[in-house]
């Protein structure tokens, strides 16, 4: 099952993917990568798929309590969360008659989430812990001069810093892609890292919203080179973790996020427990439904990739 939300895509994989056994979700994750990437890439790498799709494995959950439990994959590996994808999942699982609308837990490798399916439609997401691990951190990164961001951890690792050098639009994604990918390449060479030496894959930049209501508009790379058409349900996530850490944003309190495109995810402070976390709130529309072939003959039946 095919959806987007707020432009970025997600497929569902709803029957036929590996059997990745029993346990915890981490584990099953571990497996997947090293017992059967080929699907993965069979999935999202042309021609069936495109480097901009997320995959969704729906896997048996842990506890019978849950609703779901899904290992998100993309072109160049696979996340922790993806926040675009559950609420993708969410809309996916309530168009095929599978969700009702009200509370659902859903688990994924990096913990559990739980999501709300409103009348109207919408999603809500409610994530997993999330936290800013450093604060200024300087990189030099060639024909930019020193970019100051933070890391936070928001369901992946983000680095995530305000300004650009130009407009955060559609037109200029080339050189966002481009500005963004080498301050990658500079966190990767100066082994700077989220916690427990975790790369950080995702780049975040923010700049002033273009509609009043909302507080800021982004721009995100994504692992595989892709950004996100969305606003970025983690990145979301990363950010109200910094925002809070700065005393910028309160319980309660919400901020409204414009992805590239312009489409907006409503993200909310929550803490439970004396941990962080953010609620992101969205929707998603089911874009197909078919059956993916894989023809032994085929020289492309795991996908094109480099
Ligand atoms: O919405 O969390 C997200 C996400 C991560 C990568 C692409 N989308």
């Amino acid at each position: 099952m095919d959806s987007h939300t707020a432009g970025e895509p997600t497929r569902v994989v709803m029957s036929g993917g590996p059997d990745l056994g029993e346990g915890p979700l981490a584990e099953r994750l571990l497996r997947f990568r090293e017992l059967h990437d080929n699907f993965r890439r069979s999935v999202i790498h042309e021609p069936r798929g495109s480097g901009v799709v997320v995959g969704a494995l729906l896997v048996p959950p842990v506890r019978a309590s849950s609703s779901a439990a899904v290992i998100f994959f993309n072109n160049s590996g696979y996340l922790g969360m993806c926040g675009h994808g559950t609420i993708g999942l969410v809309a996916t699982l309530a168009h095929l008659g599978q969700l009702r609308p009200g509370r659902h837990t859903i688990e994924t490798p990096v913990g559990t989430v739980e999501a709300f399916l409103h009348s109207s439609g919408e999603v809500s997401v409610r994530n997993v812990p999330c936290w800013r691990s450093r604060t200024s951190v300087s990189v030099e990164v060639p024909d930019h001069g020193t970019v100051v961001g933070d890391v936070a951890w928001g369901g992946n690792w983000f680095f995530l810093s305000e300004g650009a050098p130009c407009e955060l639009s559609l037109a200029n994604v080339d050189a966002l892609t481009e500005y963004t990918k080498a301050i990658r390449a500079e966190l990767h060479w100066g082994r700077i890292t989220g916690s427990a030496g975790a790369p950080i894959d995702h780049i975040e930049i923010s700049g002033p919203p273009r509609r009043a209501e909302n507080q800021s508009r982004n721009f995100v790379l994504c692992p595989g080179g892709e950004y996100d058409r969305s606003p970025c349900g983690t990145g979301t996530s990363a950010k109200i973790a910094c925002l809070v850490a700065d005393g910028k944003l309160r319980e309660g309190q919400v901020w409204r996020q414009e992805g590239i495109l312009g489409t907006v995810f409503e993200g909310k402070v929550e803490s439970i427990d004396g941990e962080l976390r953010p609620r992101i709130r969205g929707s998603a529309y089911i874009t197909g439904e078919g059956d993916l072939l894989f023809d032994a003959r085929d020289p492309f039946v795991e996908g094109i990739a480099p």
